[in-house]
């Protein structure tokens, strides 16, 4: 079968933001006007269960009115297959914005037109900088109470650092917004109701002035200065090009195809981000949007292949997107469900057919390509083959796991990782019943091998089973979507830190085990050097031994029992992180040494030496940012300090004030409780992870009891 539409006329993108911002809301739009769907459903109709916006379909979505899982629907728009992929802005969910954006050409970064820019709008827009993602801005909600364009462009500019092309002016805000000005296009989009349905009217530039009477007096500003920006939106787009601009300056006009194609020039290579503006729930500007992320957001490979990378990450070289090479996707996330599996892909190169078989170039395994389907939210498709920038999913592959490179077995390359982040808290679960108990394992390996950012261990000193997640939520919605999904129900133990540990000191040890029992004996030495190392860096283990000292076959076993034993740190049983192992030297015994044996030294040494490199215990320190009324300000920054927490800046948000600042995850539990009663329920707070810092010594012990340990 040949392509069906061409490459150019493709084009895969994420919507991402902050929660809340109107996400789910335009992309119910987009479904809406692309005329895939005939009715548009409400977030917030949800609740009651009887509709569902499309890509807000489970339960726990609906019920508490926030996206929780990506979502891909497929839409088309003046003959461009739009590929849409819905992501949830909450920061327990960041794995499916992370997992979304390492597949996706470009993004629409959405903004809540009062709020601006919000803290996980500034993580995800990190999170496209790593990866590379082109994008656009759309200031949303332009229609709310106290929305302030101007607020959100500098937010753009200073907090996002990006090169802010504003492409579009609101006309009115709050109840009188009515449109806006496209300065590109050089005219103003005009509705007269606020119904799904209403037309526009395009009115030329010179007939806008004078004809508003706007009560807030920046509304009218935007008017009066409309050939202003006009200008000083040429200007910076056409610099990308020589010639156009020295057209502009020397007589003062200029190619409309030419400013479009210098507008997708920067914003394809990241030099500049086209601004938009709308209220997606009043039903202005979607349509618009739609005709820039053809106009200004790449088609698969425009901004360059995927980079190959060797086994430790190093890029290697680059694959082209295109039909007429190896066969390379990327496996970016695993549904699972009582009847079986999904795995989505992302093709990059080639074409898969059903019946093919692949490599699973990540674990060198071969896995056979039985159904692949076209999802639409919860919908599937069986289609026959999927090619290069096609987005799709495998049903019942039996090895592959989220970021999994899947390839030509004839040619296996390994693609571009994905990051994962780390999981900050931990719960213990037990099954609710003793008939769940048998399932209940089976169960959540199945939810963690979905989710990447979800861990699971059994603690050995109480054989408990313990998850750990990224927050409350995210543990509280795993386990109740594995009531709803998998049939297995669980109750979980009190949220705990998930603090690590690591060695204090560089510390040289030796340690022989020496064991007479009757006829045979046991014996190993092992002498190993342990440096700490720096955040991030690992565990790395490193075979010094020469001469034989200690024979091959035995030094894996070594390596074995430090890794192992690298789980349960001496402090207090966490994970020891981030340290160099050097085995330098070691005695044998011909007829007592075994692998047995330099297991038991290699634990044992471990151990002494962690507890004599006067180890430190790491927790988790969280990024806050707290935004309520200013009288209140006092009282939050002083109960900031009271947590151990830094404060790192404070301001005015629109009517609001907020304050940044760094606090421990132990001192954070509750916190809602806090900041509803000091401030009569007004004020809200997000957190993320920052990174692992050391508890100061003289407060370890008082802050593992209050952890319950
Ligand atoms: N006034 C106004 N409200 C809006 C607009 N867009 C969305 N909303 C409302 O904002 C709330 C959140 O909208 P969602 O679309 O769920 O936001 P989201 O970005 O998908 O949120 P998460 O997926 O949970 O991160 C809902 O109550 C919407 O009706 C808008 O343009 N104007
Ligand atoms: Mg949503």
């Amino acid at each position: 079968m040949a392509r069906q539409k061409e490459l150019k006329l493709y084009r895969n993108i994420g919507i991402i933001a902050h929660i809340d911002a109107g996400k789910t809301t335009t992309t119910e739009r987009v479904l809406y006007y692309t005329g895939k769907k005939h009715q548009i459903i409400e977030v917030h109709d949800t609740k009651d269960g009887k509709a569902s916006t499309t890509t807000d379909y489970l339960e726990q979505e609906r019920k508490r009115g926030i996206t929780i899982q990506s979502a891909a629907v497929s839409t088309e728009w003046k003959g461009y297959q739009i590929n849409v992929i819905d992501t949830p802005g909450h920061v327990d969910f960041t794995i499916e914005v992370n997992r979304s954006l390492r597949v996706l050409d470009g993004a629409v970064v959405v903004f809540d037109g009062v709020a601006g820019v919000e803290p996980q709008t500034e993580t995800n827009w990190r999170l496209a900088n790593q990866y590379n993602v082109p994008r656009l801005c759309y200031i949303n909600k332009m229609d709310r109470m106290g929305a302030n364009y101007a607020h959100c462009v500098k937010g753009i500019r200073e907090r996002l650092g990006a090169n802010a092309l504003l492409c579009q002016i609101p006309i009115g805000s709050q109840d009188e917004f009515v449109g806006m000005v496209d300065l590109v296009a050089g005219c103003g989009y005009i509705w007269s109701s606020d119904d799904k349905d209403s037309e526009w009217e395009t009115v030329p530039l010179d007939q806008l002035q004078g004809r508003f009477n706007f009560s807030v007096p920046t509304d009218a500003d935007w008017i009066t200065q409309i050939p202003k920006l006009r200008q000083e939106m040429l200007e910076t787009a056409l610099a990308l090009d020589d010639d156009a601009f020295m057209q502009l300056v020397e007589t003062g006009e200029f190619d409309p195809a030419v400013l479009k194609a210098c507008i997708r020039k920067g914003s394809v290579t990241g030099a500049l981000v086209p601004v938009l503006c709308g209220s997606s729930f009043k039903n202005k500007g979607v349509q618009q949007l739609l005709d820039a992320v053809i106009d200004y957001l790449p088609y698969p490979g425009e901004n360059g292949g995927i980079s190959l990378v060797d086994v430790d990450g190093n890029v290697v070289g680059e694959q082209v997107v295109a039909d007429d090479a190896p066969s390379r996707a990327l496996a970016f996330k695993v549904i699972n469900d009582q009847f079986g599996s999904l795995t989505f892909i992302r093709v990059y190169s080639g074409v898969i057919k059903k019946g093919d078989s692949l490599m699973n170039v990540t674990r060198s395994k071969k896995e056979r390509v039985g159904r692949i389907v076209e999802v639409q939210a919860n919908v599937t498709k069986d289609i026959e083959e999927a090619r290069a920038g096609d987005i799709c999913a495998l049903v019942s592959m039996r090895e592959t796991e989220t970021g999994d490179s899947l390839c030509d077995p004839a040619h296996p390359a390994l693609l571009e990782r994905m990051r994962f982040p780390d999981p900050v808290i931990s719960v213990a679960i037990e099954p609710k019943t003793r008939g769940d108990s048998d399932k209940l394992s089976a169960a959540i390996y199945k939810m963690a091998k979905a989710d990447p950012s979800l861990r699971l261990h059994v603690d050995h000193e109480t054989g408990q089973t313990v998850l750990r997640g990224m927050g409350e939520l995210h543990l509280e919605v795993t386990i109740d979507r594995m009531r709803t999904e998998l049939g297995v129900e669980a109750t979980m133990g009190k949220p705990k830190v998930s603090f690590r540990e690591a060695f204090g000191t560089p510390v040289e040890h030796i340690y022989t085990h020496k064991k007479q029992t009757g006829g045979s004996g046991q014996f190993a030495e092992v002498k190993v050097s342990f440096e700490p190392g720096e955040p991030g860096s690992g565990i790395e283990f490193i075979d010094e031994v020469v001469g034989g000292r200690i024979p091959r076959e035995f030094i894996p076993s070594v390596e074995h029992a430090i890794l192992t034993e690298s789980k349960s740190g001496q402090i207090s049983g966490y994970e020891v992180v981030d340290f160099k192992a050097r085995l330098l030297d070691g005695k044998f015994h011909e007829v007592d040494s075994s692998a047995l044996a330099f297991e038991i030294a290699g634990r044992a040494c471990f151990r002494e030496a962690h507890r004599l490199s006067r180890p430190k215990l790491l927790e988790p320190i969280m990024r806050i940012e707290v935004v309520v009324e200013s009288t209140y300000l006092g009282d939050v920054i002083g109960d900031i300090n009271r947590r151990r927490g830094q404060v790192t800046d404070q301001g005015q948000k629109g009517p609001s004030a907020f304050v940044q600042g760094f606090v421990p995850l132990a001192e954070m539990f509750g916190y809602i409780n806090f900041l509803r009663s000091a401030t009569s329920g007004r004020g809200t707070f997000t957190m993320e992870f920052d990174r692992y810092s050391e508890v100061p010594s003289g407060l370890v012990d008082q802050i593992l009891v209050k952890d319950g340990r």
